[in-house]
Formats: C-alpha cells, sequence, structure tokens
C-alpha cells in the first residue's frame, strides 16, 4: 500500500459539493494560495499528502548516500561542508512533514508508511555511493535535478508547501555548487581524479534523469497536478531544461555526458537525448534498486534506536504541563 491508498482508507466518503468546487478551482486559478483550514477537494488534499511525503522521505533517505561519506571526506573543509549540507537535508525533510501534516496526515502514519515500503521515495536514492566523487556528481546532478523541479513549486498552489520551498531552493542552489565545485577540481586535477569524476557522472547521469518521473505520456498525475497548479511543469518539461543546463555545464570541466544520442536540436532550441531505460526506473520504483533494502534498514534502525529520545521529550512535556496544571 503506498500513501495514496493510506489517504484512501482515512478518507471520508462524500460526493463534492459543486459550489464549493467551483469556488476552489477558481482561486487556484486565480493563482491564490490554498491554506490548511480552507475547504479542499478530497483528491487535492490526497495527491499533495502523496507528492509533499514522498518528498519528505526522500530528504530524509537521501541523507543516508552522503552521511555514508562525512568521515571519509578527503579534507577537514571538504567534512565541514558535507556536514552542513546533510544537515540541511534534515531540515527539508522536517518541513515539508510539517506541511504535509497540516493536511490532516500524522507524522506518525507517513514515517510508519516508509518504513514498512508503503510509501515511495525518490529512486535515486537507491544508488550506493562508491567513490568520493560520487559526492560531486550528487550535489551537482541530483541537488541540479531537485533545483529544477523545486524552483517551480515555490508557487504550488498549497501555501504550506509553497513556502517551505523557498528556504529549501535557497539551500540546494548552495548543495548544486558545492558538488559542481568538487567536480571542477577533480576534472582539474590529476588523470586518475578526472577519471573518477567521469565515472561519477557516467553512473549518476541516467539515474538523475528518472528523478524526474516517468514520460508524460505515462504520467498517471501530471494532468490533474497541473490543474490544480500543485505541478508548474510536466515531468519531460523539467527534464529537458536539465538536460539543457547541464550539458554545457559538463563541456565547461572538460567531462563527457553519457549519452551518445546527445546533441543539440537547433529547430526545438533545445537538446535531443537517448532514451531512458524506463524498465531500470520501474524496477527501482518497485523497490529493487541496488542498496534499497539497505536504506530502509538504516532508517528502521535510526528509528528503534532513537525512540528513547522522542519518549522522553513526551516525558518532559507531559511533567511540564502537569506543573503548569498545578
Ligand atoms: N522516484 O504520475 P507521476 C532531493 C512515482 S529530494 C520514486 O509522474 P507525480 C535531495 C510517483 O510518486 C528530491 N517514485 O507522479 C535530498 C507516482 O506514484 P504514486 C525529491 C517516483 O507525483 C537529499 C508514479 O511514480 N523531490 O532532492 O505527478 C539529498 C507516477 O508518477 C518517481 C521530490 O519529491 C521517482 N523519481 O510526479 C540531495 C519533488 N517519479 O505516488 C537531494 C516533489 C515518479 O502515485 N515531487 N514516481 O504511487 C514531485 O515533483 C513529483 O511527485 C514527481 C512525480 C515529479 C517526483
Amino acid at each position: 500500500m503506498y500513501t495514496t491508498e493510506m489517504q484512501k482508507t482515512a478518507q471520508v466518503v462524500s460526493a463534492e459539493d459543486p459550489e464549493k468546487l467551483a469556488a476552489f478551482e477558481a482561486r487556484v486559478a486565480a493563482d491564490e494560495f490554498i491554506e490548511p483550514k480552507d475547504w479542499m477537494p478530497e483528491a487535492y488534499r490526497r495527491t499533495l499528502t502523496r507528492q509533499i511525503s514522498q518528498h519528505a522521505h526522500s530528504e530524509i533517505v537521501g541523507m543516508l548516500p552522503e552521511g555514508n561519506w562525512i568521515t571519509r571526506a578527503p579534507s577537514l573543509r571538504r567534512k565541514a561542508i558535507l556536514l552542513a549540507k546533510v544537515q540541511d537535508e534534515a531540515g527539508h525533510g522536517l518541513y515539508l512533514y510539517s506541511a504535509a501534516e497540516t493536511l490532516g496526515t500524522s507524522r506518525e502514519e507517513m514515517i510508519e508508511a516508509l518504513h514498512s515500503g508503503k510509501a515511495k521515495y525518490s529512486t535515486i536514492f537507491n544508488y550506493p555511493t562508491l567513490i568520493w566523487a560520487d559526492i560531486g556528481a550528487i550535489g551537482w546532478l541530483v541537488d541540479g535535478a531537485a533545483i529544477m523541479n523545486q524552483v517551480p513549486l515555490q508557487r504550488t498552489s498549497y501555501g504550506p508547501y509553497a513556502r517551505a520551498m523557498v528556504r529549501v531552493c535557497k539551500e540546494e542552489s548552495f548543495h548544486q555548487r558545492q558538488g559542481y565545485e568538487i567536480m571542477m577540481h577533480l576534472a582539474a586535477g590529476t588523470p586518475e581524479q578526472k577519471r573518477m569524476a567521469q565515472d561519477a557522472l557516467d553512473r549518476w547521469w541516467w539515474p538523475s534523469l528518472m528523478m524526474f518521473g516517468p514520460t508524460d505520456d505515462n504520467s498517471p498525475n501530471t494532468a490533474q497536478s497541473m490543474r490544480w497548479r500543485i505541478k508548474r511543469d510536466t515531468n519531460d518539461e523539467l527534464r529537458q531544461k536539465f538536460v539543457d543546463i547541464t550539458k554545457p555545464q559538463a563541456d565547461a570541466i572538460g567531462l563527457t555526458v553519457p549519452d551518445p544520442d546527445l546533441r543539440w536540436n537547433e529547430e526545438k532550441g533545445g537538446h535531443d537525448f537517448g532514451a531512458v531505460d524506463w524498465e531500470e526506473f520501474y524496477a527501482v520504483v518497485r523497490g529493487e534498486g541496488p542498496v534499497a533494502r539497505e536504506r530502509m534498514k538504516a532508517r528502521r534502525e535510526a528509528w528503534e534506536s532513537n525512540a528513547w529520545v522522542r519518549e522522553a521529550a513526551v516525558a518532559h512535556a507531559e511533567k511540564r504541563a502537569a506543573r503548569e496544571a498545578a
């Protein structure tokens, strides 16, 4: 069961009031933000809970591949930068869980859905970080793809999600630059360092394109999400923009994008590029990614071994409330 289905069970089955629905649609069409206490169609609430909770899970699971390198980063400066970046991702997860909670699903329910394998998180975090250059490639490509997707989400129609995205985007742009800077140094370094940078680009390029989701004609949610202005661009539009921006960045540091079909198309004013391996994408979505099991095991263990912190915080809050009542 995915988050989508979890919401369905909580949904009160009722026909939408056509007047309320029309007023809601008019507000969305006028680019007004919808706020937590406003009336909204159940399907809008459901799809937002699905997308925001998936986004929050991605930020939290996304800490694992990079956290793995904090102690192994090659200098004190690199360790400090990486530590700050990974902490930022935790912050993003927390804003996003808070935004999702305003829609009526508790954080415990969302986390339970992640840990039981019911809820999705971005496919990208099911790939391993094998060498230091992977940290450069993640910042450059993964955070680069995330910004491409998240800048338009600052204008998403749900207020709490849009506002969370403002800060997230500022931090992601720093993350993208730190990754590109790692790649720049490696690409200008010894032949072995340049080879590492190219190897990381070779392994992260295609999974990064998959982050934007299936093609528009295979994306069940895009049409309605565009209509409700939850999404402001389609998956294919954002993927195209990402390729167009990233290819010249690879050229600038002397690296080669691993796609023999990638070339500028003057007529369309963008790049043509090769086919994404959608079979691989769907296999990773199904939980068959190279390190999917390891990721969920790490999350479940962290949740269980830190239960005492949550319990202590609740006990403290209860004692304080009791003191105040007395
Ligand atoms: N991975 O109809 P579609 C980060 C699912 S974190 C897994 O196109 P939608 C970072 C999709 O959920 C970045 N599943 O869906 C953190 C749907 O299944 P359900 C995370 C995917 O929602 C730490 C089905 O496939 N960013 O940057 O209209 C360190 C059909 O897809 C994926 C966000 O979450 C995928 N890649 O569009 C560094 C952004 N793609 O749920 C970096 C917010 C699709 O119906 N999310 N699916 O069962 C979105 O913008 C949209 O949800 C998506 C998908 C574009 C991802």
